[in-house]
């Protein structure tokens, strides 16, 4: 669990580290199974949208006790997985991730997501770790973004150049197995990697269920603005009942 500390941490700065670790057959157990999504999907080399509807066994981590109860601590009792994803970046050429918010992308009403961030590799600022500025998810809104047209980018919204000073970014420096969670409206990205040690990591999307997941709005977002469509994904409800009453919980693939 956080302590009382963490808590408030998450809420003042937009993220916290807590001092959970996932244990090294854990970390073998998702390794493996990225391993072998990717002997099949060798196009999801890089990013990977949507493990969930590949394979299912990687709710075993969704599912994880301690890590839903650090969640509920920052976003309440009730609330639902809505997506997991796979950050990967290989040694020597591991693609960038632009400066962004993750709200820009998803058809949450009202936004509102913690992500779990967990390190499969050691993440420093050689291999491309998580950067985020501290305190900038504060206001609670959504800054000018644009469209890159380039590939060496996992998402293709960032943020226009005015809208952060890049010199205030933290680096999220984590050992294999730590984890971060961070706000829907904070600033992030991370570096390429050129170094000789890739630097893998797994995202669990959680979203208290006072909010929305909007399924038209994805597939608009998707059609107008070019973001993976999001409209297929299968809600998990993952703690206490759906608040908002609008939730689709059926099962997609
Ligand atoms: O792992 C990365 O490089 C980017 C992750 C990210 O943007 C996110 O988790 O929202």
């Amino acid at each position: 669990m956080l302590n009382e500390q963490q808590v408030a941490t998450y809420q003042e700065n937009g993220y916290v580290v807590p001092d959970f670790r996932l244990t090294s057959d854990e970390l073998t157990e998702i390794r493996s199974a990225h391993d072998r999504l990717l002997a099949k999907h060798p196009e999801f080399r890089d990013y990977c949208p949507n493990l969930l509807a590949l394979d299912p066994g990687f709710l075993t981590t969704a599912r994880h006790p301690e890590i839903l109860d650090m969640v509920g601590q920052v976003i309440g009792p009730d609330f639902a997985l809505w997506n997991s994803s796979f950050f990967a970046k290989p040694q020597k050429n591991g693609k960038r991730t632009p400066w962004h918010q993750d709200g820009e992308y998803w058809p949450i009403r009202p936004l509102a997501t913690c992500t779990v961030w967990i390190a499969v590799d050691d993440a420093t600022p050689e291999n491309g770790c998580l950067r985020v500025i501290s305190g900038s998810h504060k206001d609670s809104s959504l800054k000018q973004h644009r469209t890159v047209d380039a590939d060496d980018v996992t998402l293709h919204q960032e943020l226009m150049p005015d809208q952060y000073n890049e010199g205030d970014a933290v680096d999220l420096v984590l050992e294999a197995g730590q984890i971060s969670l961070h706000d829907v409206f904070i600033l992030h990205g991370s570096e390429a990697n050129t170094s000789a040690k890739a630097r893998r990591g797994m995202t669990l999307r959680f979203m208290p269920t006072t909010s929305v997941f909007d399924r038209d709005r994805a597939r608009e977002m998707h059609e107008t603005m070019g973001i993976v469509d999001h409209s297929h994904r299968t809600l998990y409800l993952m703690r206490g009942s759906d608040r908002s009453g609008e939730n689709d919980f059926r099962m997609r693939m």
